[in-house]
This record gives C-alpha cells, structure tokens and sequence, in this order.
C-alpha cells in the first residue's frame, strides 16, 4: 500500500463538477482509497496565460494501485471526462497529475514522479500543504510546509 497525492485541475466546462466527478472516479476505481480532498481554489493560469482561470484541488489517496497503473487509471478518468489534448499547459476539462507516491522517484518516459514542476506551483503546494503539510517531498527531503513557504518568499521578492 502507498501513500500518493494526486493534483486536480479543470479550467474548461463545469468545472467543479469536474473535480467532483474526478473525486467519485478516483473512489470508485479498485485499488484505489481516497482519504482526504483539499479545498478547491480558484487559480490564474500558469504557463500559457490566454485561458480562463482553473479550479484546482489537491486529493490524498491510499493505493494497491504500482505508479503506471495508478497512471493508466488516472488517464482513463480523464478521457471519460472528454480530455482531449492539445495545446501543452493549454485548457483542460481534467487534468489528474501525480505528485508524489510514497517516497518514490521515478524517471520513465511516460512518468515521472515526483512531478517536475509541482514545487513552483503555487495551485499545487497551497492546497497540498493544506492536507499534507509534513509530508517530504523526495530526493532532497524537504516538507511541503517548507517548500510552499519558500515559494512564497520567492514570489515576494
Ligand atoms: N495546469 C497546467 C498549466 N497551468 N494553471 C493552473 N492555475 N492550474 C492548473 O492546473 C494548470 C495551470 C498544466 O497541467
Ligand atoms: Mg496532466
Ligand atoms: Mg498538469
């Protein structure tokens, strides 16, 4: 069993019933126990800016599920949602990304975890320190506490 933290996101379309469907997805999937749901938030785009503001969550997951199988089943959620993609960090009806699992580092093609991008965003660390402020971020080790607070001290500055 791992501990994994999953980032939901949706700026297209009825967006909170997005997230809500994603969250009873992510409940009804085998293998799969969600034990905590961030406030959502509404956030700016990050990335490429002409699109309209996500609402972002932050899940806690309990999984049976090895990283590519969680990965398989939070790519089909997303194409039941009618994901399609095209522009990269563009508009998304769903967007499921994982940031951490366990304590795993993993650098495949098709994966890599923790997620690259997940300490310089705010729309992740704001509602994952919110569930999980002691948990450590690998390799380096730091919490998200820690590493959401230096996000803020950097936007600052
Ligand atoms: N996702 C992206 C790109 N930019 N911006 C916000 N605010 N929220 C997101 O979920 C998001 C984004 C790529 O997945
Ligand atoms: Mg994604
Ligand atoms: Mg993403």
């Amino acid at each position: 069993m791992a501990r994994a933290y999953l980032s939901i996101g949706s700026n297209l379309g009825d967006r909170e019933q997005a997230l809500s469907l994603a969250i009873k997805a992510l409940e009804c999937t085998v293998g799969i126990t969600v034990l905590r749901v961030a406030d959502t938030l509404e956030t700016e785009p990050v990335g490429y800016t002409a699109q309209g503001k996500f609402l972002n969550t932050v899940v806690e997951i309990e999984t049976e599920l090895s990283p590519h199988r969680l990965l398989r089943a939070v790519q089909d959620i997303e194409h039941a949602a009618g994901r399609v993609r095209n522009i990269r960090f563009g508009p998304r009806t769903l967007d499921i990304d994982i940031l951490l699992y366990g304590q795993a580092c993993i650098i495949k093609d098709d994966l890599v975890i923790p997620h690259p991008r997940m300490c310089e965003r705010e729309f992740v660390l704001a509602p994952l320190a919110q569930i999980a402020p002691l948990v450590l971020v690998p390799p380096a080790g730091n919490t998200v506490r820690a590493l959401y607070e230096q996000l803020l001290q950097r936007k600052q500055v």
